[in-house]
């Protein structure tokens, strides 16, 4: 059971308040993609990933983006239930796509910069621990039904 203290959960509710989440979704997804390229797997719908600039400027890659962003904004609403707000993507990423639950923590990785890229010097070293903490939590329920 996650536990969060009211300055945890002001932390989180402070970065939220700050990002706008059809920038930042599209923005990681874009960083996913190109950082680890075998992400591209996934996406073979996709149409044209073949270059960074490609990436950046795919129309797929940003609807998808604020699809991902609209489900952490799910978590963000929901901090006591994150587990039971993912259970069912959990199964669709293991059991339909098939997706590494790795790559998980990655996308979460790309989030984050993002978000600090946004957010400059208010994205303490701080808030950075609460923000992560709950990236954490979000990378180990989506992975729950792997386990
Ligand atoms: Mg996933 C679909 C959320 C990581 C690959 N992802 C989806 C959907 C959501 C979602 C909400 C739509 C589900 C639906 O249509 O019912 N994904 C989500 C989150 C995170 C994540 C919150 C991590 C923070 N996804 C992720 C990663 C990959 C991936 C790391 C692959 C590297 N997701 C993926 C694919 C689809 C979704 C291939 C289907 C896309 C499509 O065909 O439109």
């Amino acid at each position: 059971m996650v536990v969060w203290s009211n300055a945890e959960r002001s932390a989180i509710s402070g970065v939220w308040g700050k990002v706008k989440t059809d920038e930042i979704g599209p923005q990681a997804l874009a960083r996913l993609l190109i950082v680890y390229p075998w992400t591209q797997r996934y996406f073979g719908s996709f149409g044209d990933l073949s270059s960074a600039a490609a990436v950046l400027g795919n129309p797929k890659v940003a609807a998808h983006g604020k699809i991902l962003l609209g489900a952490l904004d799910q978590a963000v609403k929901d901090l006591d239930n994150i587990k039971g707000t993912y259970s069912s993507l959990s199964q669709l990423h293991c059991d339909k796509l098939n997706v590494d639950p790795d790559n998980f923590r990655l996308l979460a990785d790309c989030i984050t910069i993002v978000v600090a890229t946004k957010l400059g010097p208010s994205f303490s070293p701080q808030v950075q621990g609460t923000w992560t903490k709950l990236l954490a939590v979000v990378v180990a329920a989506l992975s729950s039904c792997y386990f």
